[in-house]
């Protein structure tokens, strides 16, 4: 069996856990297909953080409590480059995260595409999945705000972190998608998938960002498999993060039912055959979907593998 799944930062990297475990039950191949929308340069770095949080999940050096970045983190890098007065000083990288940068960059400069430097990350890290990149090229998610008197573009991550997604917003913009190709391996795998699983990441700035790359969406569309996303939302609320927020830019209600409507039937145009929500949520319901009831909270591997074998059966009714 082959699985495919789409996924952002942690909420892909505690849902790969469990596809992971589920995986290794039944003897079956995963592939995680990861938003890029989130990178940036930062002192001349390149910065992943959706692909780290995977990696860093499924390698075990992820720091849990904060949900990026390694355990057992210093600061030193950060607090040398304040006392430079570098900008900007609303993010900080650790120093054990800097080495993984540091490699990133060295291999990005000397020309090798993402996807091959993730491969060689990966090698240290044995995630266990086969991690690629949504796509090689450019591709950065901006939010156009409202600031100071006037509209302008800014980073994902100066929205995100530096104003906590509370400033006004008009709507993201997924800047370089245009031109963007499926990172290789991309399409292949969504072509000979059993099954498709959509993460419960942020629909918004995670899974948006992914199905923004030409020739992504028409591979899921056009899938032998079966497409099943997972609710990240349960009981009207965002277990965590500030999904409420996005959604709210995009004007989409903060619930099961409106995240499982924004990403649609495929049937009809959408995305999705199943969509997994919480009991918390039974009774929803998406036009041409079929939607289960299961428990969502993913508090560790064994609850989380139970989420994947509830898609893995749903797939097979709908
Ligand atoms: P990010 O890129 O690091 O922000 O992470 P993702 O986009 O992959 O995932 C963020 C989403 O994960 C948030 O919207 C959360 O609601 C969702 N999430 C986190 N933990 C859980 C959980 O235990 N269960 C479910 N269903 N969703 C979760
Ligand atoms: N999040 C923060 O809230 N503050 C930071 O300084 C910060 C630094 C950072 C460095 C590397 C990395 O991979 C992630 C980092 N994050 C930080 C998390 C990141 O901004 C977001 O949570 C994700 O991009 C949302 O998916
Ligand atoms: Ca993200």
């Amino acid at each position: 069996m082959r699985i495919v799944v789409l996924a952002g930062g942690i909420g892909g990297a505690r849902f790969l856990l469990g596809v992971r475990a589920y995986a290794r039950e039944v003897g079956a191949e995963v592939t995680a297909v990861v938003n890029v929308g989130d990178d940036l340069y930062l002192h001349g770095l390149k910065i992943c953080p959706d692909l780290d949080s995977v990696m860093y999940t499924l390698g075990g050096g992820a720091d849990p409590e904060r949900g990026w970045g390694r355990f057992d983190e210093t600061w030193t890098v950060k607090t040398e480059l304040a006392a430079y007065g570098a900008e900007p000083t609303w993010f900080g990288l650790g120093d054990r995260d800097v080495a993984t940068h540091l490699v990133r960059t060295s291999m990005i400069t000397g020309g090798y595409p993402l996807s091959a430097v993730t491969e060689a990350l990966a090698t240290r890290w044995q995630p266990g999945v086969r991690l690629l990149p949504a796509t090689d090229d450019r591709l950065e998610t901006h939010a156009v705000v409202d600031l100071d008197g006037g509209q302008r573009a800014i980073h994902f991550q100066e929205w995100w972190i530096r104003y906590r997604a509370d400033v006004p917003t008009d709507r993201f913009v997924f800047v370089g998608a245009d031109a963007a190709k499926p990172a290789p391996g991309v399409v292949e795998a969504l072509g000979t998938a059993d099954l498709v699983l959509v993460a419960p990441s942020n629909p918004v700035v995670s899974i948006a960002p992914v199905l923004a790359v030409p020739g992504l969406r028409e591979a899921v569309a056009g899938s032998p498999a079966r497409v099943v996303g997972v609710s990240p939302i349960i009981g009207g609320a965002p277990v965590r993060g500030m999904a409420d927020r996005c959604l709210a830019v995009l004007g989409v209600a903060c619930s099961a039912e409106g995240v499982g409507r924004l990403y649609g039937g495929r049937r009809s145009g959408g995305l999705l055959d199943g969509w997994l929500v919480a009991p918390e949520d039974e009774g929803v319901t998406v036009p041409d979907v079929s939607v289960r009831a299961v428990p969502l909270w993913m508090t560790d591997e064994v609850a989380t593998a139970g989420m994947v074998r509830a898609a893995v059966e749903l797939a097979e009714l709908a």
